[in-house]
């Protein structure tokens, strides 16, 4: 088994090395500096020195290896070390529940030996970011960091997504965003946000950067380099994390999976509290609440007009834009309310979610939800609470007030409130991603057309934005790619009801690591574990397109192409 012995008595420190490299720089300057030289100085005596020069300002030098105990009292600006231990197995290691909606289970097992780091960052004094950094034994190393996301407004450490790295022999971490929602209800999901807007700060942006700047210095303690490449996959929030640190901190990862992301967090929330709002201002006994048993059937009467629309009925919309659906077709005759059409005021409901809010000036504020999404809208609509999370990021840091009534809610008015009070703090909305590109960065952005809390346009309003501010197709699709995927659920393949294959880490890691970029993931869905069906998601603007002839529930009698509808 390996076993780290910090070696310092026989290599010189970093510093050491930093200082004499520095020193030659200095008087050299460059090679330029040795030619020129060379006229002056004897030039045996030069040649040697310039060699060694160029040799340690082109090569780094190989750093010490660590041990992880040792870890403890490595200097990193602001953060504080609380952990660091060797974890031997077998037996297992059993991961340490935690409480909170977000919280770890008990029973939860890491098979693997690693170095576990616990610490917490202090960027601002009000600031507390915890965070654990889990390094696998050396030789299981894959030589990349991988940075684990956060959904929600999560206020906890996710060791699932640290155990499921660590097990694939990568250095992860995961931090809380520098809160605990431990102790959070549905009714006030958020309050340590009343009060702190450093803390908000360090949800909206800070945490995931503090995070990834620690295990970085980690993993060059321990392993005695850097990584070879770091990789960020997560989806909703973590999806938001991701276009966030894009954004912001360019260097952060080299390849960057973003899934469904909670793009644009001010006019988001906006959308998701509309929709509980229209749904059950009035009550589950008002004329306009949709009961969840009739979402099927609107869900159907899209599917009829619109599944065949991209050539093939199979129970997938490919392309929901096109597709023009009015509930009104499904109005129950006379004024009855059947349980197989709406009344007038559920029509009414019905069309408000597809069209999404406004300004009151008539700007969309963020777009609505697409034909095909029906099935999912239980979660903003059914009620009789309304959403959590929407309402709780209105309440908390909004409002600054945990007795808020969304029944007061006007999307136009309270969505400038939102911008004016955090915008700057949460929303990442920045096209300029020149800085990654440079970086070399790779960035795969997908989004589920069944999305039931973030409308999917949202995604292609960025990915257009991006497209115009980076100078169209060519500049952006060599290092950032859209995918839009029909019928999957939420995040697919990301665990959460997960039901596909969909592994976007691994695509990004191809794509960073090859060199070559995805134009096509297939996309595996099951029943009970069991496969029932395979289909492509295609580089956007393309979509997959059915062949004419086989079973339309395998992905191989479909290409991706232009749409021919
Ligand atoms: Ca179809």
């Amino acid at each position: 088994m390996y076993n780290p012995r910090p070696n310092r008595r026989y290599v010189p420190s970093l510093e050491a090395v930093g200082t004499l490299v520095e020193r030659f720089r200095r008087n050299l300057a460059s090679t330029n500096g040795c030619r020129r030289g060379w006229k002056v100085i004897h030039r045996s005596l030069l040649a040697v020195v310039c060699a060694v020069a160029t040799l340690l300002m082109i090569s780094k030098p190989a750093l010490a290896q660590q041990s992880c105990e040792s870890l403890a009292s490595l200097d990193i600006p602001n953060v504080t070390i609380t952990i660091a231990k060797s974890i031997q197995t077998p037996p297992a290691f059993e991961v340490p529940s935690t409480p909170g909606r977000f919280g770890t289970r008990k029973g939860l097992l890491v098979h693997v030996p690693f170095c576990r780091v616990a610490g917490y960052a202090t960027p601002t004094s009000d600031s507390h970011i915890s965070f654990e950094v889990w390094l696998p034994v050396a030789g299981n190393w894959s030589g990349k960091y991988v940075g684990v996301g956060n959904p929600g407004f999560i206020g906890s450490i996710s060791y699932a997504g640290l155990v499921r790295q660590l097990e694939e022999g990568d250095a992860t971490a995961s931090t809380d965003t520098g809160h605990s929602d431990v102790g959070a209800t549905s009714e006030a999901p958020d309050k340590w946000a009343i009060g702190h807007p450093e803390k908000i700060a360090d949800w909206g942006y800070r945490a995931v950067h503090e995070t990834a700047v620690a295990a970085k210095a980690l993993i060059r303690a321990y392993y005695g380099r850097p990584e070879k490449y770091s990789f960020w996959s997560s989806c909703h929030e973590g999806g938001n994390q991701a276009l966030t640190e894009a954004q912001k901190y360019p260097a952060d990862y080299d390849g960057i999976a973003a899934g469904d992301p909670a793009y644009d967090i001010t006019h988001l929330q906006a959308v998701s509290e509309y929709v509980t709002w229209v749904s059950l201002k009035d009550g589950v006994k008002a004329p306009g609440y949709i009961p969840p048993s009739k979402y099927a059937v609107i869900h159907r009467a899209a599917l009829d007009k619109c599944d065949a629309l991209d050539g093939v009925r199979d129970g997938f919309i490919e392309d929901p834009m096109l597709c023009r659906f009015d509930p009104g077709t499904i109005v129950c005759p006379g004024k009855q309310d059947l349980p197989s059409c709406l009344t007038p005021a559920q029509v009414h409901t019905a069309r408000l979610i597809y069209a999404g809010p406004k300004f009151a000036d008539g700007k969309q504020i963020y777009p609505g939800f697409d034909p095909g999404s029906e099935l999912g809208w239980g979660l903003m609509a059914a009620g009789p609470q309304p959403l959590s999370i929407s309402t709780g990021f209105f309440k908390t840091m909004v409002f600054g007030d945990q007795n808020w009534d969304f029944r007061t809610f006007d999307v136009s008015r309270d969505t400038r409130l939102a911008e004016e009070r955090v915008g700057r703090y949460v929303d990442s909305t920045d096209p300029n991603l020149e800085p990654f590109k440079k970086h070399g960065g790779k960035l795969l952005l997908y989004e589920s057309w069944d999305e039931a809390i973030i409308p999917p346009r949202g995604a292609l309003d960025y990915y257009n934005s991006v497209l115009a501010k980076m100078g169209g197709v060519k500049e952006t699709t060599n290092f950032f790619r859209l995918f839009m995927v029909p019928g999957m659920g939420m995040c697919p393949g990301f665990g959460m009801g997960d039901n596909g294959t969909f592994n976007a880490l691994k695509v990004v890691e191809k794509w960073r690591e090859t060199g070559v970029a995805p134009s096509r993931i297939d996309n595996a869905h099951k029943v009970n574990g069991v496969v029932d069906r395979t289909h492509p998601a295609c580089a956007w603007p393309k979509v997959a397109i059915y062949k004419g002839s086989g079973s339309p529930y395998d992905a191989a009698n479909f290409t991706c192409g232009n749409p021919k509808w």
